[in-house]
């Protein structure tokens, strides 16, 4: 499916693309510069999940909500989650990450949803029904809790849920501020990947029989797989190095020793410098940042016991949620930097150069998903208590979801 306008060529989805195998299948995809604002007035949407009649779920992260969008747009509520935010300040927890599978009798969906409460994180799941046009959630069950989160407030919640291609539910989590406590303990759900099968319970080959499936994770928002299968996540470090990671089973991701492919040293920035992730308590915008000067960094680490990082950025360039994967390309969203990481798959665990797209234009942006059509959709995050992200892009209309055309780029 392709159709040309204006001599862009806008490609249909990925598995249309592979079907009719067109022209050389040779290429990657990137923002073609055309798009338009589609829904407006969403407080801190988190998850965005395109069902199989291509209609999206949309879910807001303090409020609760998870919103239907139609086809023509439009939004209606489908369900609330919870009524009150998980804390009161500087919250990164709540309703954060959604998943769906097909795996009720006769093919009916249930939906997963990664879920802070004043006690833990947990993953819940629901029956997902369809009635004439309209979803509905019913039969809410806990099927993982006892994720560790932090006291007073809510951070490193990780929090992103997706299907992997084995069919078992991927849960990322972050160290609740917790440092190597939870993210070097392997009997911790916290700082960690997790696996399990959809029925809640542990798959028989996970690496330690728990659902821990790899740690010394921060805060890991984003995952996605490539078509080789092999599994990108993105990773926040603290004030230095930003991470995207090649996932392996069974494998230590190096925090708090390592941050990027340097030993972590923890007095880099203060908290609230708008240059870190690390922004303390404070929930005054930050200023516009200013370039850290990096120390020496001599300490590369070569220890290992830990696997490093495919790619790093620092965190004004980056700060980066989801992760995406479509056709060749993963296309990570970030927060803080304000802007889409297109980055070429150009072979088994290898990846092109990374490119900067949007940078600023959006505000903070939390995850990006491409739709059946072909189209690249992105949320924003400007109403998520943080500000400070680097270019500016906040606007009345926050938070919104942008549909941007894509096109194709030959290797
Ligand atoms: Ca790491």
């Amino acid at each position: 499916m392709a159709l040309v306008v204006a001599g862009v060529i806008f490609i249909g989805s990925a598995n249309a693309a592979k079907r009719t195998q067109e022209n050389s299948d040779n290429y990657y995809l990137v923002p073609s510069g055309s798009y338009q604002q589609i829904v407006t007035h969403l407080e801190a949407p988190w998850e965005l999940l395109f069902l199989p009649d291509g209609q999206a779920l949309v879910d807001e992260r303090d409020t609760g909500t998870i919103l239907q969008i139609g086809l023509d747009f439009k939004t209606t509520k489908v369900a609330f989650t919870r009524t009150t935010p998980p804390c009161v300040k500087f919250c990164e927890g709540g309703t954060l990450g959604m998943a769906y599978a097909a795996d009720r009798p006769n093919g009916d969906l249930s939906l997963f949803v990664y879920l802070t409460t004043t006690k833990d994180n947990r993953v819940i799941k629901f029956d997902l029904n369809k009635n004439g046009n309209t979803w509905s959630l019913t039969n809410r069950r806990d099927i993982l809790t006892g994720i560790d989160r932090s006291g007073k407030s809510t951070t490193h919640n990780g929090g992103r849920l997706a299907i992997g291609p084995d069919g078992k539910l991927w849960i990322s989590t972050g160290d609740s501020g917790m440092k190597a406590a939870t993210s070097q303990n392997w009997n911790r759900l916290a700082g960690s990947i997790l696996r399990m099968n959809l029925d809640g319970s542990i798959p028989s080959d996970n690496p330690h029989g728990t659902y821990v499936w790899a740690k010394g994770l921060r805060d890991t928002q984003g995952m996605a797989w490539d078509d080789y299968g092999n599994m990108w996540t993105t990773e926040f470090g603290q004030d230095t190095w930003d991470e995207l990671n090649l996932m392996q089973k069974g494998k230590n991701y190096g925090w708090p020793i390592a941050e990027g492919n340097y030993k972590f040293v923890e007095t880099y920035l203060p908290p609230g410098n708008p240059g870190s992730n690390n922004q303390g308590t404070s929930t005054v915008p930050a200023p516009k940042p200013t370039i850290p000067s990096l120390p020496a960094e001599t300490k590369i680490m070569t220890d290992p016991r830990y696997r490093y990082p495919a790619l790093t950025w620092h965190p004004q360039d980056a700060a980066c949620s989801g992760i995406t994967y479509d056709h060749k390309t993963l296309i990570s969203a970030c927060l803080r930097g304000g802007k889409l990481w297109v980055i070429p798959v150009v072979g088994d665990k290898k990846l092109g150069k990374p490119m900067a797209f949007f940078t600023g234009k959006f505000g903070r942006i939390r995850k990006a998903t491409i739709a059946s059509d072909g189209c690249l959709w992105i949320i924003t995050s400007n109403r998520d208590g943080r500000g400070g992200w680097s270019s500016g892009g906040g606007s009345s209309s926050d938070d919104r979801i942008i549909r941007i055309r894509m096109k194709r780029v030959s290797f």
